[in-house]
């Protein structure tokens, strides 16, 4: 049976978390700035919304060239505020963890989705994961994003990048080559302006034209590792396994049974996610030092409650952390009723290859 691999990336992600807690922005060109601290305005376009994309604002251009771009079109600059967004990403990578075999966090708003067990190799069960995946972080962060869904990480990532925002694109594997061929070998991911620049002067431009080209020449060009993967990508060719081990957080979130403020109920709904989280912090073998909660009320509203501990392997010292973390949700929230209920575990002390999410940061 063949593999069935999901990549969701979420859309214009800080600019479209900042539209949700400020809905009188909403509709207006929206840019995230990531300042460098240096001066006033010196520092990068974290990411810019579909509207501000329209002016040609983009991530990583120089934010006082953004605020050009901008001028007189009532566009709204806002800095980046990590740790806000990194909540968002933890209950919505809690959300792809109950939905699929095992997920690779590749950064703070994607991740790969290895589906095919639960799919038992059906295109169609598949597509249904990746619709109910968007619905559900629609529901709950209020937050589009896109999938792409193909018989391995490569194709999937093609496919997401396809048709954004809010897409949702399908290649199986006998349509993958066709998918590819009429790409510009500069669009293929892993392909960057160097390689494209060196593949032109072989004459290539397309995939399809790099998928038939001579491997020995390629090889002279590029030596035997890259001209392999360049070869196999335009073949519609990856070999490379979905990897849990790179997460930055563990954690799972459940729907309860009835809308309920009663703490043993809730906490009850904890104890039965806790196993799941043991059994990944267990089999990365890992340290945490953040324990959060994540609570979605009756009105759809997303909360996260965290504390810091020392660093334990143990999921079972994070229980009496959690408790306490809901009963003061509790008590300063009189009146709200819980709808759904997470764990995550998080800030880990020792993992292997580890990547960090702040890596955008300038
Ligand atoms: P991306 O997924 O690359 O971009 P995006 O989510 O903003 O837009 P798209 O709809 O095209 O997916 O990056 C995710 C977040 O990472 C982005 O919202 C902000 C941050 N980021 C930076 O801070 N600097 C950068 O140069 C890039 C590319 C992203
Ligand atoms: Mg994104």
């Amino acid at each position: 049976m063949g593999r069935i691999i999901l990549l969701m990336d979420l859309d214009s992600f800080y600019a479209s978390a900042e539209e949700v807690r400020k809905p009188e922005i909403r509709g207006q060109p929206v840019v995230v700035c990531v300042y460098s601290g240096r001066s006033r305005d010196s520092g990068a376009v974290g990411t810019a919304n579909y509207r501000a994309r329209e002016l040609g604002i983009k991530s990583g251009m120089p934010i006082a060239h953004a605020k050009k771009l901008a001028r007189g079109k009532d566009a709204v600059f806002l800095p980046a505020d990590k740790a806000y967004y990194k909540e968002i990403s933890d209950r919505v990578m809690s959300i792809l963890s109950e939905e699929a075999d095992a997920v690779e966090e590749v950064s703070i708003d994607e991740a790969y989705l290895d589906v095919s067990k639960r799919s038992a190799g059906s295109w169609e069960k598949a597509e249904g994961i990746a619709r109910r995946i968007k619905d559900r972080v629609r529901e709950q962060e209020h937050l589009t994003c896109s999938i792409g869904v193909g018989p391995n990480k490569f194709i999937a990532k093609m496919a997401a990048d396809y048709r954004k925002p809010d897409g949702l694109t399908v290649v199986r594997e006998i349509e993958a080559k066709d998918f590819l061929k009429d790409f510009p070998v500069s669009k293929l991911h892993g392909v960057g302006p160097k390689t494209a620049a060196t593949l032109k002067e072989l004459g290539i431009e397309s995939t399809e034209q790099l998928a038939s080209f001579d491997t020995t020449k390629l090889k002279q060009v590029f030596g035997e590792r890259r001209a392999t993967y360049l070869h196999e990508i335009a073949n519609g060719i990856d070999e490379s396994p979905v990897e849990e081990k790179e997460a930055s957080q563990y954690g799972r979130i459940g729907t309860l049974k009835e809308d309920s403020a009663d703490l043993k109920t809730v906490y009850g709904k904890i104890l039965e996610l806790s196993s799941d989280v043991a059994e990944k912090v267990t089999k990365a073998g890992i340290r945490f030092r953040t324990v959060s909660i994540m609570v979605v009320d009756s009105s759809l509203k997303a909360h996260t409650r965290s504390q810091t501990i020392q660093p334990t392997g143990d999921l079972a010292a994070a229980l009496p952390v959690a408790k306490k973390l809901l009963t003061n949700f509790l008590e300063e929230n009189p009146g709200v009723v819980i709808r759904r209920i997470g764990l995550t575990v998080s800030n880990f002390t020792e993992t292997s290859g580890q990547k960090t999410l702040e890596e955008f940061q300038a």
